[in-house]
């Protein structure tokens, strides 16, 4: 019999909000449970692709804004063979943004439409679950300051916002809003609930194409 297949759960928000460190220890939970799972990032640095992208979010390099929004995607499309066959054994994989960080980061920038953003990333693997982390841009000021990368203003982080909650309209993704101004583990147990229905039901499920 073909084993059942993995999760894709994605973690997506503004700055701060604690993506970052609710993905590691949901990892850790879930492989203390003895599941199956792997956690991705997106970007991925280590790609040649990711290391262009890493060069212009350190402001090492200029790039025009339409073709790092595809390089965006390309470092996505790049991984989705090794996602597939991953899911495929088994594997449930955390994601630490996705591509609706893609559409929010470049839709914030004048001159973009959410439309002709989201075209690149059609018919990716689509997320079983995405869980938006949801925080005030007063509470991420007090979880210090930004750092130098491009983006880490709190006005963009803003008009990043309001991209954000034009996608969670969308009733084709399973999207989960959680609190994210409760303390590190009480947010961890509302993750680790989301992702547990959400892996229980999924290995019955054909993995579904984004957008499409
Ligand atoms: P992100 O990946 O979304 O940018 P991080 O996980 O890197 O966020 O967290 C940003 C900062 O906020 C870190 O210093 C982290 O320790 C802290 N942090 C994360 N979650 C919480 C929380 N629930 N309450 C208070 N501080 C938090
Ligand atoms: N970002 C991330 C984008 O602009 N587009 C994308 O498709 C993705 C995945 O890159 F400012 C932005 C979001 C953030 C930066 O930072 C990546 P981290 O700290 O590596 O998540």
């Amino acid at each position: 019999m073909a084993c059942k297949r993995g999760a894709l759960i994605v973690l997506e928000g503004v700055d701060k909000a604690g993506k970052t460190t609710q993905c590691q220890k949901l990892l850790q939970a879930l492989q203390q449970s003895g599941r199956p799972v792997e956690m991705m990032r997106f970007p991925d640095r280590s790609t040649t692709i990711g290391q262009l992208i890493s060069a212009y979010l350190q402001k090492k390099s200029d790039l025009e804004d339409h073709t790092v929004h595809l390089l965006f995607s390309a470092n996505r499309w790049e991984m989705v063979p090794l996602m597939k066959k991953k899911l495929e054994q088994g594997i449930t994989l955390v994601v630490d943004r996705y591509a609706f960080s893609g559409v929010a980061f470049t839709g914030a920038k004048p001159g973009f439409c959410l439309d002709w953003c989201m075209k690149p990333d059609v018919g990716l693997p689509k997320p079983d679950l995405v869980m938006f982390l949801q925080l005030s841009p007063v509470e991420a000021a007090l979880r210090g300051q930004f750092g130098e990368e491009r983006y880490e203003t709190s006005s963009f982080q803003r008009a990043v916002q309001q991209k954000f909650e034009h996608l969670m309209k969308d009733p084709s993704i399973n999207w989960q809003v959680i609190d994210a101004s409760k303390s590190v583990d009480d947010v961890h147990k509302d993750i680790t609930t989301h992702s547990l229905n959400t892996i229980n039901t999924a290995h019955n499920l054909p993995l579904g194409e984004l957008w499409k």
